[in-house]
């Protein structure tokens, strides 16, 4: 049985191995600014934020339509004062997905008429991918977009072919 054992050897490598993969990948996640009500007034974006914990890697999806809303990345001190001019990033073609690169704070802010002043606008911290917790759940309400694999589900499901195919060889 010699032959047998080496194929659950090969097939017990391949099983973490790619198990390893999508649980690396399995964390990009792009967030719906503000739910359902997507990037417009009138919605507590502070609290929506505060809601999720943000990796490098993940997104986040600004719904809204041109020209009514613009989505802009500025400074701690231009998110202060609603300032407009100086921005690091700046879109208004409506429907904007930014990718959160890198760790760090980010602050964003409407830069139409005074939305701003309105509180159209939100801080973000993304943590580095180390000091986050590994087994955290991701986000799972009906507001994020797209955790397609649970890694937990995927890992249970894995362990449980491995004493499935040591029986079967
Ligand atoms: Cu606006």
């Amino acid at each position: 049985m010699a032959g047998g054992r080496a194929v659950v050897w090969w097939l017990v490598v391949v099983v973490v191995g790619a198990a390893a993969m999508l649980m690396n990948g399995a964390h990009a996640a792009q967030y719906n600014v503000g739910g359902d009500s997507g990037w417009s007034l009138n919605v507590n974006y502070t609290a929506w934020a505060e809601k999720y914990e943000y990796l490098p890697g993940d997104s986040l999806f600004f719904k809204y339509t041109s020209p009514s809303h613009t989505v802009l990345q500025v400074t701690k001190e231009d998110y202060k004062e609603c300032k407009t001019s100086n921005a690091l990033f700046s879109d208004g073609k409506g429907n904007t997905t930014f990718s959160l690169s890198a760790e760090g704070q980010y602050w964003f802010i409407c830069g139409v008429g005074d939305h701003c002043s309105k509180e159209m606008k939100f801080t973000i911290n993304v943590l580095s991918s180390t000091s986050a917790a590994p087994a955290s759940p991701g986000p799972s309400s009906p507001d994020s977009a797209s955790n397609i694999i649970n890694p937990i589900h995927l890992l249970s499901f894995l362990l449980f072919l491995v004493p499935l195919a040591s029986f079967l060889f």
